[in-house]
């Protein structure tokens, strides 16, 4: 590169034209290099999906580690002790661990149109402990269901943009979920163990963008509205998020952002026959229900140094946990999310 700019700054022959020519050369390389530059806050926090969009012709691919932390029992805004639990049910949960592995692709074939696609791959844990004392754990793990969505830019202004977020998620991951309990061997696990909703579900909803210097905000509002029934007899409950941001920029490589995230939870629909809901909450569809606010803190990363290669690579850390949640219960509390993640569009 620096000897094609040395070459074609030197070879005109008057010293005027060499100027005029070498100047006009290098305003277009500063151009390609800098003012389409990203920055780190162009991404909302790492935990909110289909936030953004891309260029004509742009790919990006993301993975996302994502963890939840479940621990305590509670019903409506109330605590609920494991024997309060253990008086109305044989076996209570104690306390849960889900981790997904979220792999991501996106792809613009046009401004106005953003195809996003994401496969998970979920691991979930539970504890348990019964009446007459006895502990014990259930696991599941597999794919969960892969999630297709169009972003649909609708209105663009320099600063501001509105897309809608048009998807479906297919029924990929596994609802016939098995493992041992003292109560008998390679059993149905209840509904919260399971990977998968069973149904086609559709995702609709919008997104706002704004921005303005060194800050930058937005909203989201999304629905998942099941279709149908799955073939266990059930359909988990619709839910509807919403969602806001604001993101500070510290320089052009590291942003911080605080987020709001309301999220509501229907009941199940139906239930599995194979489930005892006299058992425990977990296998009643009717204790599944969730009104929760979470607050979330986060931090970009975006590389704007070094070659090609290594340059534009994003990473970014949310942290949240719940300032309210009203749960339909006996049903285990959300105590912590954290979303870790990493970014490259090309
Ligand atoms: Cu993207």
């Amino acid at each position: 590169m620096h000897s094609y700019i040395k070459g074609f700054c030197i070879n005109p022959a008057s010293l005027y034209a060499k100027f005029i020519s070498c100047f006009v050369f290098l305003i277009l390389l500063s151009a390609g290099n800098f003012s389409f530059a990203a920055l780190p806050e162009d991404h909302a926090p790492i935990g909110v999906m289909g936030d953004h969009t891309h260029k004509a012709g742009e790919i990006m691919l993301s993975y996302r580690y994502m963890y939840m932390k479940m621990d305590g029992n509670r019903d409506g805004t109330n605590n609920l002790s494991r024997e309060e639990v253990l008086e109305d049910f044989p076996v209570t949960p104690v306390d849960m661990d889900v981790q997904m592995h979220m792999f991501g692709a996106m792809y613009a074939p046009t401004d106005y149109i953003t195809l996003m696609f994401m496969v998970p791959y979920i691991k979930k844990s539970m504890d348990h402990v019964t009446r007459s004392g006895a502990r014990f754990e259930t696991n599941s793990e597999g794919f969960g269901d892969i999630k297709s969505t169009g972003l649909f830019r609708v209105f663009y202004k320099k600063d501001h943009q509105i897309h809608l977020n048009l998807g479906m998620s297919f029924p990929t991951g596994s609802i016939d979920e098995r493992d041992d309990t003292p109560a008998a061997d390679n059993v149905i696990l209840p509904y919260p163990m399971q990977l998968g909703s069973g149904t086609f579900d559709l995702i609709l909803g919008t997104t706002y963008l704004g921005k303005s210097g060194i800050f930058s905000w937005g909203g989201q509002v999304l629905g998942t509205i099941r279709l149908g029934e799955n073939d266990r007899d059930y359909s988990l409950g619709n839910k509807i998020e919403v969602i806001t941001w604001g993101a500070l920029r510290l320089n052009d490589w590291v942003s911080l952002s605080s987020r709001l995230d309301w999220t509501g939870l229907q009941n199940i629909d139906g239930a599995d026959p194979a489930l005892n809901p006299d058992m425990v909450p977990t296998a009643d569809p009717d204790l599944r229900s969730i009104k929760r606010l979470d607050a979330l803190f986060g931090i970009n990363f975006i590389n704007q140094a070094g070659p090609k290669l290594v340059k534009g690579h994003r990473l970014a850390v949310e942290v949240g946990f719940p300032l309210y949640q009203k749960l339909r219960g006996p049903q285990l509390e959300t105590d912590l999310i954290v979303t870790a993640g990493w970014q490259y569009a090309f």
